[in-house]
């Protein structure tokens, strides 16, 4: 009886022990595919989309939960029937409104083309399928704080602005990271961020910092909204940076071979 209770009264220490410690150490950590910055895991690569229509049902399930935890490699995505989209053309399989984007998901892989040529909805919803979401415009300043903008292109280890005057793979750039580990930032494809804001004129202004270009002047409210997109593409030289910000079409025009994104959560 003593030593049942004693058992017991360790038990109930130990519980309690692990039931503080455990939400401390989950914090604190991010899954492999993504690095904290403040309060969030941000991804470390541009998002590549993949297309889970072709997966057959027994093992589309152990790949979403592959994909929600940060794991699902590219070798896993292929060999399961995932197929890329967004790698050379428009060829999403669903609108770009994404109200019937519920079969692709954004995964922060290295070593492949980002995805582009897609929509701010359709990134939405790939990032959501995936556990995630969009950074907001703040986020990923934050996360973009220290990438190196020389502004120039070696063409091997400096960011993707100028010399390559294509996209490269995700992370090829080893130069190419921000002070928390995040890959990309400053060219290559720029970015969806989450935020809208009313059209800008067209007319671009001053730069903030670093020549990076800052075209999101004279709003023009009877235009609508566009969303914001940041950091620069491959051709964008010196206009490139963590500062660069221009405004996107929400239609289909603001699906370009220069505008991809990438998640966080
Ligand atoms: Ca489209
Ligand atoms: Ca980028
Ligand atoms: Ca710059």
């Amino acid at each position: 009886m003593k030593t049942r209770s004693k058992i017991g009264l360790l038990g109930a220490l130990f519980g309690f022990h692990l039931a503080l410690a455990t939400p401390v150490a989950a914090a604190a950590k991010c899954p492999s595919d993504a690095v904290r910055v403040g309060p969030v895991c941000v991804d470390k690569f541009e998002a590549s989309v993949w297309d889970l229509s072709t997966v057959p049902a027994n093992k589309k399930s152990n790949l979403i939960k592959k994909i929600k935890a940060g794991t699902a490699t590219e070798v896993a995505l292929l060999a399961a029937g995932a197929v890329q989209r967004g790698v050379s053309s428009d060829d999403y399989p669903c609108g770009d409104d994404g109200n019937d984007c519920d079969e692709i998901f954004a995964v922060s892989i290295s070593g492949v083309t980002p995805s582009h040529f897609i929509t701010w909805s359709q990134a939405q919803q790939a990032a959501m399928s995936s556990g995630k979401r969009l950074l907001t415009n703040a986020e990923w300043q934050g996360a973009a704080a220290g990438t190196p903008d020389p502004g120039t292109d070696n063409g091997t280890t400096d960011c993707n602005i100028s010399a390559a005057g294509a996209v490269v793979d995700t992370g090829s750039r080893s130069n190419c990271v921000s002070r928390f580990g995040v890959f990309d930032m400053v060219g290559n494809l720029f970015e969806w961020v989450a935020d809208w804001v009313p059209t800008p004129s067209g007319t671009c202004a001053t730069a903030l910092f670093d020549a990076d270009i800052n075209c999101f002047s004279g709003t023009t409210q009877a235009a609508g909204a566009v969303a914001l997109i940041r950091g620069g593409f491959f051709g964008s030289g010196t206009d490139a940076g963590v500062f660069a910000v221009i405004g996107g079409s929400l239609t289909s025009a603001g699906s370009s071979s220069i505008g991809g994104f990438r998640a966080a959560r």
